[in-house]
């Protein structure tokens, strides 16, 4: 298996090619729309940075497994093995990047055996890199991070996002909402799930939950692990969560107020009358 910091140089070499590809096509209205499901959108801009980065991936790892949002989304056919694992998320924030925001992300994430080992996200618009390598600490730009220290929820600020298809779960979601500002200083809807777990691990934000896709949420989970944050769930599968690639009901926090923002979120109820 290559080195983990080979690996983390080799990423962030694609990452800024990627992204200076993204603010290209941007700057120069390159842009078309087009939506999954009817729903979900995507530009072409998205399948281009998909594009990039894993014809280089499997130039240089021919035998590696990837999962990606644009070119092979199907969970069902990656392994937790001893066969790295590629997670990537070529523009995580396109709403964000298709109306001009710059909360937008690269998000890629080296995996093996379930186990998150190196990570990248990568805000081209902002010229921030957040990078972590397991057990070795995390980093933006040059410089190590470390999440907030905020002991009082009340004193909180709190990042959450909504899935495109909000029929299914609006009730749950609103209890949710609710519940946290009722118990949190304040919340922030970013619009990238990346981002969002990069800015707990900088302390910009002391707590994130939502339920996601694992593109959205790998490299930003190791990244927050590693700068002090606790990753968890604010509800877990019967049977318990397998592998670090799950991203439902995620709950990624400083330490300090993990457990009273589960309570939160675990009090709200779809009858909470709003
Ligand atoms: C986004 C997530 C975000 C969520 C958005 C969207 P995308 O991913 O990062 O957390 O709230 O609805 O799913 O679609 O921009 O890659």
């Amino acid at each position: 298996m290559a080195d983990l910091e080979s690996i983390l140089a080799f990423i962030t070499d694609i990452a800024e090619q990627a992204g200076d590809l993204i603010v290209e096509l941007r700057a120069h209205n390159q842009l078309n729309h087009d939506y999954k499901q009817g729903i979900e959108l995507v530009t072409n801009a998205d399948v281009a940075a998909d594009k990039l980065i894993t014809q280089a991936i499997r130039e240089r790892f021919p035998d590696h497994q990837i999962l990606a949002e644009e070119s092979n989304p199907d969970f069902s056919s990656i392994e937790m093995s001893d066969t790295p694992l590629w997670v990537i998320d070529p523009i995580d924030g396109t709403v964000n990047y298709a109306r001009h925001h710059l909360q937008v992300a690269i998000s890629i994430a080296y995996v093996v055996k379930g186990k998150i080992q190196v990570a990248l996200v990568y805000n081209p618009f902002l010229a921030e890199m957040f990078t972590a390598i397991r057990h070795s600490g995390a980093w933006l730009n040059d410089q190590p991070i470390r999440c907030s220290q905020t002991l009082d929820l009340k004193k909180s600020l709190i990042a959450t996002g909504f899935p495109y298809d909000k029929s299914k779960h609006l009730p749950q979601l609103m209890a949710q909402l609710t519940s946290v500002l009722e118990n949190c200083a304040d919340v922030r809807r970013i619009g990238s799930a990346a981002i969002d777990l990069c800015w707990v691990a900088l302390g910009r934000l002391d707590g994130y939950y939502e339920t996601v896709s694992p593109w959205d949420c790998a490299a930003g989970w190791l990244i927050a692990k590693e700068a002090g944050a606790k990753c968890g769930y604010f509800k877990t599968p019967h049977g318990g969560v397998k592998h670090e690639l799950h991203s439902e009901n995620l709950l990624v926090t400083n330490p300090n107020i993990h457990d009273a923002l589960k309570h939160v979120l675990n009090q709200a109820d779809p009858e909470y009358s709003i």
